[in-house]
């Protein structure tokens, strides 16, 4: 127990479970307006409490990889992660670099999305106004590709990791129903040289009263077509439905199966 967000008040933390070397605790922050404790998440390790910089910092790794997060009080009784310092112990030497976030930004992996051999960052930024841009950056902390995404109907989307034995792809799925017409499709692209470079792809677009319905096989192409591309993906983020989902999570919940227009295919 400790104040992690520097409000004055005691806060909760609790181990999640006995992993290997990582060490997982939930955290829930009081809040002293209603006086109730309220879940933050899950930080993949021991938080370390600093008063003098008002931060706590939270030590992880991965394989080689040894990460310390710093979680600054944000403007609303939390906290964000402001900077990651990172160390990857090769063979002959280490390398170390620092990436700084502002309080609407939000890291959700890593994955060398061109190919490159250097992993990529996955970064959502909150525009505001439920506005969001995916951003993929390079470890300079500039962009290599970004998307906008939003929670208003035209904006729905959702972007995951792709992993196979070729490497990491971003898979893009856009179920699109309005009131005239449907408008389904996926693409799958690495982003070889800086470049969209298509991997695979498929789309299904008809007027939404039917009329010109593709046939059930068109459907359960597509579908077989994107469900396959998920069961190796995780979810990145998500504005689906006006539902803003952040990962690194499973892609279970967003297979296709167009359960929504069962009357149009006459299994209603
Ligand atoms: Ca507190
Ligand atoms: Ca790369």
């Amino acid at each position: 127990m400790a104040d992690f967000n520097f409000d004055g008040y005691t806060d909760i933390a609790l181990q999640a479970w006995v992993p290997v070397y990582n060490h997982p605790d939930y955290y829930w922050f009081y809040n002293r307006f209603t006086g109730e404790f309220e879940y933050f998440g899950c930080l993949n390790g021991e938080a370390v409490v600093d008063g003098t910089n008002r931060e706590f910092t939270i030590e992880h790794r991965d394989g080689a990889t040894y990460y310390t997060d710093h979680y600054r009080p944000d403007d609303a009784n939390s906290v964000y992660l402001a900077q990651r310092d990172v160390v990857i112990y090769g063979e002959n030497r280490e390398t170390m670099r620092t990436e700084t976030y502002g309080k609407n930004e939000h890291p959700i992996t890593y994955a060398d999305f061109d190919r490159n051999g250097t992993d990529e960052s996955v970064v959502v930024v909150d525009r505001g106004d439920f506005v969001y841009d995916v951003q993929v950056r390079r470890q300079d902390g500039t962009a290599l590709w970004q998307q906008e995404l939003a929670t208003v109907h035209a904006g729905w989307s959702s972007l995951f990791l792709h992993i196979d034995a070729d490497g990491a792809a971003l898979l893009q799925y856009s179920p699109y129903m309005s009131t005239g017409s449907a408008y389904y499709s996926y693409t799958l692209f690495t982003l070889k040289d800086g470049h969209e470079n298509i991997l695979s792809k498929g789309e299904l677009s008809f007027a939404s009263d039917g009329k010109d319905a593709p046939e059930k096989a068109e459907f359960d192409s597509f579908a077989d077509g994107i469900n396959g591309l998920l069961t190796d993906s995780f979810l990145l983020f998500s504005t689906e439905n006006g539902k803003v989902e952040y990962g690194l999570k499973s892609a279970e919940g967003h297979y296709e199966t167009f359960s929504n227009l069962d009357w149009l295919r006459g299994e209603s």
